[in-house]
């Protein structure tokens, strides 16, 4: 103890600060890091074809948003407590939303304004107005561009760049997306075109482009050279529980990498956890009933800010150039569940005591970590990673919810830490958890305790802890899951067993006095669902939820199929899937008997949820009155499935079947895997 007292003290007794340990961040990347949750916003020509991602030959005499206005985009992020927006400038289909000079697809030739409308700029305004940051998505593939693919794309890509980076103000971040599909427009070739990522766009260039002319810039790039923030493997919404901010600078990155960090990276690269407010990431009106909840919306703050990692969350912007009133009040209602539960930290002002304070002395001492202050924090004596603090309210406080940051201007430390309650005498472990980094958060069903223990279990140096907090955040009720087998048996499970739920069939609101759900019940036909959870303790309901079933299925048989757990595919349980034989080689045909003869006018598809092998890509589909005679009615592709396996839902002209086929052309890892979650139809 007093040796290493001696050993971290200078000359004059005064204690040395605690050297940096591994990469640490640089002044760009904390400043990033402190804004926690920013926008993102989609919103390009494939607004006005209902597609997901735009093939680059759309016409842009589509886009004329009639009522279009960045600043409402604006107010909505700002009072959803968002500190920035980054906007889609160009898309994959290679639209511009401002009027670049190398290239006639854009704003500039489309109806919008007389062709004199620039969005980019009016989202700078309204930024600057509300006191947001900027961000720009620049797609690096181009489906409209007859240069892809060549090395002259790249200087016209930095040309855009050039534009973007330099008149429109200080831009935070810069999002280079990693989708390459390969097929596209390109100037009229309708051709598949592919390139090494790794090597064509030649980042390390670019890269010095960007900080010449954005010096406080952060790039996000997925899949190109390292650059500044890492994305995190999924578009669901969350980061590993376990997330060092931590990467290698060189080499391939594995899923795992995006998903965990690398506990010994050699670079400093945080992940940015991007997910949308629906299911998709550009505006379909069949996602008006699907936009998440604040329940779901508070899940994911909790999985991607409160587990050291970022939240960029998009809001898909309609073809009238507003964001939808549902989208709205979701964010809202997300900012407000924020704000209660953080409302009151209880660790303000407790007694606070270290196990260990680094050479005894005041300047790192333990209530450093709740002076509120975050450039101070508690810290041990170099050779201690095993260590503890200990808050004591003083009076017995109930609290459902731990906050921890590290001091990570000088690197992630911690591994693994527990924390405990003083129940009636008895330490009771409330929590055990891995990385903390620049802020971890655990929730855990309600205590009340005098006194808590917050107990670092191992550390690849001191730690240092420079903010500690302690909330009881407010109950807030999930909506309730609702489900139709195949037989057309309806069954409702609400989030907390202890709730009671209250649903209505005729498409009405439902209310606590609506029918009280008491077990499954039989449908017959299409059918809309709506349903609310009630907490009788705190009289609170959920938001709703809502399901519009079509036909039953109960009479529908997968033809050719001896494998009993096909029926995975008809069970109405999306976590159930099944994928075709091995033996099967593409194209792959999943053919299905309605039963009876039926007036279709689309089909849905969704993919295995458990795992995206056998997600399908390129499909044909054809319907038949026989099952011999077989009529096709629509064939593309279900895009961007790998990253967001939602339903895909396919509409065609209305035409008169009773078997239905669709055969899958290619998978996500052009492999011969077909898999299946839930295949059903939409009739007239
Ligand atoms: C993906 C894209 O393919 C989607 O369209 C969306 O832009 C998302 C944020 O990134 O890779």
């Amino acid at each position: 103890m007093i040796l290493s007292a001696v050993l971290i003290s200078s000359a004059f007794g005064q204690v040395k600060a605690p050297k940096p340990y591994g990469p640490v961040p640089n002044e760009n990347q904390m400043r990033w890091q402190e804004m926690e949750r920013y926008a993102f916003v989609h919103f390009s020509l494939n607004t006005y074809t209902d597609q997901s991602w735009g093939y680059g030959n759309e016409d842009v005499k589509l886009f004329n948003p009639a009522k279009l206005d960045s600043r409402q985009w604006a107010r909505i992020c700002k009072e959803a407590g968002m500190k920035g927006i980054i906007l889609t400038a160009k898309h994959h289909c290679g639209f511009c939303l401002w009027p670049s000079k190398y290239t006639e697809y854009s704003v500039k030739n489309a109806p919008w304004r007389d062709g004199k409308g620039d969005v980019v700029r009016e989202m700078a305004d309204a930024c600057k107005e509300y006191g947001l940051k900027l961000g720009i998505y620049l797609s690096p593939w181009d489906r409209n561009s007859p240069e892809y693919g060549k090395p002259e794309y790249i200087t016209y890509f930095r040309n855009q760049l050039t534009e973007l980076l330099t008149n429109y103000g200080p831009i935070f971040e810069i999002w280079f997306d990693g989708a390459n599909g390969g097929s596209g427009y390109y100037g009229g070739a309708n051709e598949t075109r592919k390139i090494d990522r790794t090597t064509y766009y030649d980042w390390s260039n670019t890269y010095k482009l960007i900080r010449r002319l954005q010096p406080g810039i952060v790039i996000w790039n997925d899949g190109g050279d390292r650059a500044d923030l890492r994305w995190v493997g999924t578009e669901a919404g969350l980061v590993g529980e376990t997330n060092w901010s931590l990467s290698n600078a060189k080499g391939e990155v594995s899923w795992n990498m995006l998903h965990y960090g690398l506990e010994n990276g050699d670079s400093w690269v945080p992940g940015e956890v991007n997910t949308s407010i629906r299911p998709e990431w550009f505006y379909h009106p069949a996602e008006d009933t699907k936009v998440k909840t604040a329940p779901q919306l508070m899940e994911t703050y909790y999985n991607s800010v409160g587990r050291n990692g970022t939240l960029l969350l998009n809001f898909p912007i309609m073809p009238n150039g507003l964001i939808h009133p549902n989208d709205e009040k979701a964010a809202l209602e997300f900012a407000k569940a924020v704000k209660e539960a953080f409302a009151v930290n209880l660790a303000e002002k407790t007694k606070i005591v270290a196990s260990n304070v680094r050479g005894n002395t005041k300047e790192f001492e333990a209530n450093e970590a709740i002076d509120g202050n975050k450039e101070t924090y508690w810290s041990t004596d170099d050779s201690v990673t095993k260590a503890s603090l200990t808050i004591d309210f003083g009076k017995p406080v109930s609290f459902n919810r731990f906050l921890v940051q590290e001091y990570i201007r000088l690197g992630q430390r911690v591994k693994t830490f527990t924390v405990e309650a003083l129940v009636d005498g008895n330490w009771k472990e409330l929590a055990k958890a891995t990385t903390i980094g620049y802020k971890r958060i655990l929730r855990f069903s309600g205590v009340t305790a005098t006194t808590v223990r917050f107990n670092i279990t191992d550390a690849k140096s001191c730690p240092l802890i420079s903010n500690i907090g302690i909330y009881n955040a407010p109950q807030i009720l999930d909506p309730p899951f609702i489900g139709r087998n195949q037989s057309g048996e309806i069954n409702i499970t609400p989030v907390d067993a202890e709730s009671v739920i209250y649903y209505t069939v005729d498409g009405s609101v439902p209310t606590l006095k609506s029918e009280k759900y008491t077990g499954p019940f039989q449908t017959e036909g299409k059918v809309e669902v709506r349903a609310i959870a009630y907490d009788p303790a705190s009289e609170k309901n959920s938001p709703e939820s809502q399901e519009k079933f079509d036909i039953s299925r109960k009479d529908w048989k997968i033809v050719g199929i001896d494998d009993i757990k096909a029926k995975a595919i008809l069970d109405g349980n999306k976590s159930t899937a099944w994928h075709q034989g091995s033996d099967k080689k593409m194209p792959i045909d999943l053919v299905i008997d309605l039963g009876r003869e039926q007036e279709l006018v689309g089909f849905r598809y969704l993919p295995d949820q458990g795992k995206i092998d056998g997600a399908i890509t390129k499909y044909q589909f054809f319907v038949s009155k026989d099952d011999m005679g077989w009529k096709q009615v629509d064939e593309g592709e279900f895009q961007n499935i790998k990253n967001n396996p939602l339903w895909q839902i396919r509409h065609f002209s209305p035409v008169k079947a009773r078997y239905i086929k669709l055969r899958a052309l290619n998978n996500v890892y052009n492999n011969d895997d077909a898999g299946y979650a839930e295949v059903d139809v939409i009739t007239k």
